[in-house]
């Protein structure tokens, strides 16, 4: 066999796709996160890239793109593009191959390996970067086509606990139950654990009538560059101990409830559990929170103060306080504050949370969560499983029951009653997940594991077999946004010659497996069989189609047949059967602290890269930009350690160890160290993150790792 061809140049780039469908413009939207800002894709047949990109008027994002927005044509040109199936051969080495030969392999060994251990030994990992119809039609590739119930995505370790805390409050998960536009005329929006000067750049937009009023309230241990943004008229940025904000929020609600501070009214009509949630933090004095969370108890009283005297209040949550092994209570804890509040359904105010990855949202709604079918319907639900049925054409006892969460699930490989193969589709779980040295042995441990990406990530780099999928601009579907907004992804660029659409992969292998339904390639077939399927699930799109989409209204889920959508939820009830929000008493746990010369180690993201940096990395100037892992460290920190600006510091915990070019800045609290997980291999930060989980969201604890912080002579 060959050696696996050797990186082209820029001339060959054509070969490899990269050819514009039609010489007109094409509208469409970002490849990257969840704000998904609208962008036109201009032909430019005489340039070196094939289309150039532009930022698109557009309630979100108004025009305005980041830096990977307005760098994103690199991506369809990269050199490193995947353009043919890869199989390991007997050296060991991966090697081009046919894509009968990839399939054929991969069905055959799918069916030895459920032979001789049962369905449930081929497990499935998707993403929330997926369209909705390829998201949709992972989540019934296995349950019917392979018969599996392990199945799960990475929005376990994004969305899960925001996700598992809104369901239990308002019966509802929608990230923002209004539209971002709403947010404009906001008097104060209390921004917890989220740093979308960073991470949505354009969103900031949106927090200047706040700021300019003086009403934006930054929570984070760091100074970001969203904390920064309160710095000028009397903004306020609160910089709690890591991990404290459930005591932080307890500490408010405290102060809301002693001082009737409250919405008695709203409360009465619109919620229940008032009571316990009373008692549950009558120990929660501020001076109590003080000792927690480091931030004084005058501060305390004062912010849920300003928080109730405010016209116009929003609270928002982002994965700061969310990726805790109590996240889904700090979530639920900042829920109870906003309904004790009487934001949510209140026009000018609200709760939401902010969605991160490009489908994140609709990546949790059709189906590739482990206990759930599409319409964001529950899995374990007889109703569910018939009406789901019914649009699959099979029987319901086919559909396996629930499965298990992200990281059991990869922690299951190669263990008794744990799965033997694994396809993975949207996800580089070898850089973004918790502990990642055990997930690196899980899947050294597989028989199989296939992944579909569009570049060798660094999971890719570990399979059996590589199946070459379309990127973004090469394809149609749909995305829906942080909004709940549905949007269409259209196809401005010809994939490269070997490249395939995921559709039609899990179509061939259905054949192959001879699964029952039907298969369709065309992502506006599969989009209106997405509708039939959610349509009476609280994820409803059964009024919206690919045609209707085109024509540009904004479309806001739930959107059933005969109606034009809800921009705007929970004016007049909540989604549980009586109609009011639940008020959930949630009690504090102790996160792991440092001790002696410790540091609390926090994890997040830098501008210019993406996730595990599959895409960023590939492209040029945001390469050149943040080039290497940097750990930013306080002065007086680094200092006590013999630490410099440029040197190198060992970080350590008895999971792992990594080292990091010191970056030191008074931006963060000498108690801490931060590290963005965008880098790979021994430069992962997920390396010293713990695998432990929230009971309720099995969210994976991101955001709380103790280290010590030695200097590298
Ligand atoms: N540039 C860029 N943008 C992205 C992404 C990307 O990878 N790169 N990814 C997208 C995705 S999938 C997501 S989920 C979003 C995430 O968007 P964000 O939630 O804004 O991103 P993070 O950087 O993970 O975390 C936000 C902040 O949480 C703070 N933090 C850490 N620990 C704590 C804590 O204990 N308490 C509090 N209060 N704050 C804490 C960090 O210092 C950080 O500034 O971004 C999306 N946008
Ligand atoms: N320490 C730490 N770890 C974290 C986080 C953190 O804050 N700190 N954040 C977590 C969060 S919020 C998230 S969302 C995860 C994200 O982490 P990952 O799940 O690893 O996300 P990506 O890096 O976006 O990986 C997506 C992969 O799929 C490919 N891809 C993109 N689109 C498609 C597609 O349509 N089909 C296919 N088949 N492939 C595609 C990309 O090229 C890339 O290789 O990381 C989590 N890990
Ligand atoms: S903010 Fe997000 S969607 Fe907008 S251009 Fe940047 S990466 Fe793309
Ligand atoms: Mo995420």
């Amino acid at each position: 066999m060959r050696r696996l061809p050797r990186p082209h140049r820029r001339d060959d780039r054509r070969a490899r796709g990269g050819r514009p469908v039609t010489a007109s413009p094409a509208d469409t939207h970002c490849p990257y996160c969840a704000l998904q800002c609208a962008m036109t894709l201009t032909p430019t047949p005489a340039d070196g890239l094939p289309v150039s990109v532009e930022g698109r008027d557009f309630p979100t994002n108004r025009g305005g793109l980041c830096r990977k927005g307005w760098s994103s044509a690199e991506l369809l040109t990269a050199p490193d593009r995947l353009v043919s199936p890869l199989l390991r051969g007997a050296d060991g080495e991966l090697h081009p191959a046919s894509w009968d030969a990839a399939l054929d392999l991969i069905a055959d060994r799918i069916r030895e390996i459920q032979d001789q251990s049962g369905r449930d030994a081929i497990g499935v990992f998707g993403g929330g970067g997926l369209t909705n119809e390829k998201a949709y039609q992972l989540g019934k590739f296995a349950r019917i086509a392979l018969r599996t119930s392990r199945i799960d995505y990475n929005g376990r370790f994004c969305m899960s606990s925001a996700a598992a805390a809104a369901n239990r409050a308002f019966g509802i998960d929608r990230g923002l139950p209004f539209p971002l536009e709403d947010l404009d005329t906001a008097h104060t929006i209390l921004m917890l654990g989220s740093n979308v000067g960073d991470t949505m750049p354009p969103f900031v937009s949106h927090l200047q009538g706040a700021r300019a009023r003086g009403g934006l309230i930054v929570v984070d241990p760091r100074r970001s560059t969203t904390a920064r943004l309160t710095a000028d008229g009397g903004g306020l940025h609160v910089q709690p101990v890591p991990g404290s904000d459930l005591a932080l929020l307890l500490g408010l609600i405290h102060v809301v409830i002693a001082e009737a501070l409250h919405d008695a009214d709203y409360v009465t009509r619109r919620t229940s559990g008032f009571e316990a949630l009373r008692r549950s933090v009558s120990m929660w004095w501020p001076e109590r929170a003080e000792q927690v969370t480091g931030v004084p108890a005058t501060d305390i009283r004062s912010l849920a103060r300003r928080l109730a005297e405010s016209a116009s209040t929003y609270i928002l949550t982002g994965r700061g306080v969310e990726q805790h092994a109590d996240g889904t209570d700090t979530a639920t804890a900042a829920i109870n504050l906003a309904l004790l509040l009487g934001l949510p359904g209140r026009p000018g105010s609200g709760y939401g949370t902010l969605t991160g990855q490009g489908n994140g949202q609709g990546g949790r709604e059709h189906g590739q969560k482990s206990d759930q079918l599409p319409g964001y319907r529950r899995i374990d639900d007889p109703d569910a499983r018939a009406h789901v049925a019914a649009v699959w054409g099979v029987d319901p006892s086919i559909i396996p029951g629930p499965g298990i969460p992200a990281v059991q699930l990869l922690q299951s490989s190669g263990r008794p009653g744990g799965i033997r193969a694994l396809l993975v589709h949207g996800s580089n779980v070898v850089v973004s997940s918790p502990d990642v040295q055990s997930i690196r042995d899980a899947l050294g441990r597989l028989d199989l594991l296939v992944v579909s990406d569009f570049f060798l990530s660094e999971t890719a780099r570990l399979a059996d077999v590589v199946l070459p999928v379309l990127q973004w601009a090469e394809e149609e579907g749909t995305m829906t946004n942080l909004e709940g907004r549905v949007l269409r992804r259209r196809r401005a660029l010809e994939p490269p010659a070997g490249a395939r659409s995921e559709l039609w992969i899990m179509a061939e292998l259905a054949r192959r497996l001879e699964a029952p339904g039907v298969w369709d390639l065309d992502p506006a077939v599969v989009f209106d069989e997405l509708a039939r399927a959610s349509a009476g699930g609280l994820a409803d799109y059964s009024g919206l189609s690919h045609a209707l989409l085109d024509e540009g209204a904004a479309a806001h889920w739930p959107y059933p047949a005969g109606s034009t959508g809800t921009p705007r939820l929970f004016a007049d009830r909540f989604a549980h059967a009586d109609g009011s929000a639940r008020l959930v008493a949630v009690r504090s746990r102790a996160p792991e602290t440092p001790r002696g010369g410790e540091l609390s180690l926090i994890t997040g993201r830098l501008l210019e890269h993406y996730q595990s940096g599959t895409q960023t990395r590939r492209v040029a100037e945001l390469e050149a930009a943040q080039p290497e892992l940097v750990a930013q460290l306080h002065p007086a920190t680094a200092r006590a350690r013999g630490l410099v600006e440029g040197g190198r510091v060992r970080l350590e915990n008895a999971r792992g160890a990594i080292e990091a070019r010191v970056g030191v800045s008074g931006d963060i609290r000498p108690d801490t160290v931060f590290l963005p997980f965008h880098f790979p291999d021994a430069s992962s930060a997920n390396l010293l993150t713990s695998s432990r989980l929230d009971p309720i969201s099995s969210m994976p604890e991101f955001k709380n790792a103790v280290v010590t912080a030695t200097r590298v002579p």
